[in-house]
């Protein structure tokens, strides 16, 4: 199998594409002949962390879990972080979707992984293009104070400034989820990871 195991960890705004650019970035890969596997923050939140929601009662268990384990603010984050880990270990090419707004939970997750072996991927969709799509209605709820501590809007999203590579969106125009991944691809290429 002619690849190495690494974290293609992508971050970015809820409704900015993370699930898309992680299933095009699949589907190329395996065109190609490589494993990957997939780690969806959503789908995960409905299984693995199915516990952490975004509730208070919930906020206080995170909370009693983020004394024993240091530097984490969000973790569910964490945790997608050590299995994501596992993954790489195996040789496969581990893709996560996770808003990780938090760069101190993002900075943390890459030291878990051996150098440069963590590829932090920006998708940069402007918050009125989220807003605009809004896929599941969550951004009008927010809005109108409906949900509490939703990303971009009453929560912050800390935009990366040491990632590996940026997905360029603007008002009226993204590239193709093809394109999106071929740009990775190019990047995994160029860094013997394929
Ligand atoms: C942000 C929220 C929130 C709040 C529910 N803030 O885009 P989605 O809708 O379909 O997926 C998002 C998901 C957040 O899961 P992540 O694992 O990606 O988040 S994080 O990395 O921050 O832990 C979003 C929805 O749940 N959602 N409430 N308050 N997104």
């Amino acid at each position: 199998l002619n690849q190495k195991g690494c974290v293609v960890w992508i971050t970015g705004l809820s409704g900015s594409g993370k699930s898309t650019l992680a299933s095009a970035l699949s589907r190329e890969l395996h065109s190609r002949g490589n494993l990957t596997y997939v780690l969806d923050g959503d789908n995960l939140r409905h299984g693995l962390n199915k516990d952490l929601s975004f509730k208070a009662e919930d906020r206080a268990e995170n909370i009693r879990r983020v004394f024993s384990v240091k530097n984490y603010n969000n973790v569910h984050v964490w945790f997608v972080g050590e299995v994501a880990k596992l993954f790489a270990d195996a040789g496969l090419i581990c893709i996560t979707s996770l808003i990780s707004p938090y760069k101190s939970d993002r900075s943390a997750c890459r030291k878990l992984l051996p150098n440069s072996s963590f590829i932090e991927v920006f998708l940069n969709v402007p918050l009125e293009v989220c807003e605009e799509r809004d896929p599941k209605g969550l951004y009008k709820l927010a809005r109108a104070g409906k949900i509490k501590g939703f990303t971009g809007i009453d929560d912050p999203y800390e935009t990366p400034s040491d990632c590996e590579i940026v997905i360029q969106c603007k008002v009226g125009g993204c590239p193709s989820p093809k394109s999106m991944a071929d740009q990775v691809v190019s990047y995994l290429e160029a860094n013997g990871f394929l």
